[in-house]
């Protein structure tokens, strides 16, 4: 993996950053907690560890966004600190379109391939306390990060993005995918005691002190669910977030419901068993 920062640095990784994020969260702990959501009214916490005014680092994976790059670029809030793009061997000119429209956006070449390996480099590249994660393909809206921000600020380790509660929606999931997609969260819900109202979407964050948590080690679609219950077994407080999801502006999906749909029943599995 190589990253690219905008002072024109191309850099290897791990970044002396990278290598010593463990060290950088003071009282990192293991919590034993059942994962919950946060109900109306429950009163908001905040732990001394977590700065004040958290940094936040957005994750964007791409494969041949060019045309849908730029749209997603301009709609982040100048507030972000830190936007990564990690691009998985793009045959188009995602990469140049990406520079122009933000001239600060990080670059991080993928070197492996598929979602997955793409979006555990963009997090090992990331240097804000708050890492989120969104699709480049127009679907998911960076004017809904401020409220994931808030949800960690508030009390959550790990903020799950949701299509299927009050205040969500999608005018793009398929019925065919909106079936596997809540057969898949009922699975994960009734092995490991959870409460998920969506499980295969990519909009989330989390508080990169977690990172370890999730160790995210896989490499196609079956990352959010991987990394849902990663945040189940690790015991961090998971909550759900409204988020409406529109259809991709430009191109195809890379996904495939068949194929991908499998892999996530094995690593749901693997999850299960793993000791
Ligand atoms: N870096 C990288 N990004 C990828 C790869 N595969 C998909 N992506 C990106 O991951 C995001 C989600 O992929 P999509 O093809 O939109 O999949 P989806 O959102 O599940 O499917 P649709 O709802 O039909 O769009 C997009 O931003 C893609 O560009 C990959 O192998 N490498
Ligand atoms: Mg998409």
């Amino acid at each position: 993996m190589t990253v690219s920062r905008p002072t024109g640095e191309i850099a290897g990784f791990p970044t002396e950053a990278g290598k010593h994020a463990r060290n950088e969260i003071p009282g990192f702990s293991r919590r034993r907690r059942r994962p919950h959501r946060l109900g109306p009214g429950q009163s908001a916490r905040f732990r001394s560890h977590d700065s004040a005014t958290p940094s936040v680092s957005v994750v964007i994976p791409t494969l041949n966004e060019a045309e849908n790059i730029a749209y997603v670029l301009h709609r982040i809030s100048r507030c972000v600190e830190e936007t990564i793009i990690v691009d998985g061997h793009s045959s188009d000119n995602t990469i140049a379109i990406a520079k122009e429209a933000r001239p600060d956006v990080v670059i991080v070449y993928q070197e492996g391939r598929g979602k997955g390996d793409a979006i555990s480099a963009g997090c090992r590249a990331a240097t804000g306390d708050i890492v989120v994660l969104l699709d480049a393909d127009g679907s998911t809206d960076p004017a809904e990060i401020p409220r994931f921000v808030v949800a960690l600020r508030t009390g959550g380790d790990f903020a799950k993005g949701t299509r299927f509660m009050v205040g969500g929606g999608s005018a793009d999931i398929t019925w065919i995918r909106s079936v596997g997609n809540k057969s898949l969260a009922r699975l994960v819900n009734v092995l490991f005691g959870a409460k998920f109202t969506d499980l295969c979407y990519g909009y989330f964050a989390f508080w990169r002190r977690c990172l370890p948590d999730l160790s995210i080690d896989c490499d196609g679609f079956e990352v959010e669910a991987l990394i849902a219950v990663r945040a189940l077994r690790a015991n961090i407080r998971v909550v759900e977030v409204p988020s409406f999801e529109t259809p991709r502006l430009h191109g195809v999906s890379k996904l495939s419901a068949r194929r991908d749909g499998i892999r996530i029943v094995r690593t749901i599995i693997a999850e299960w068993l793993r000791p």
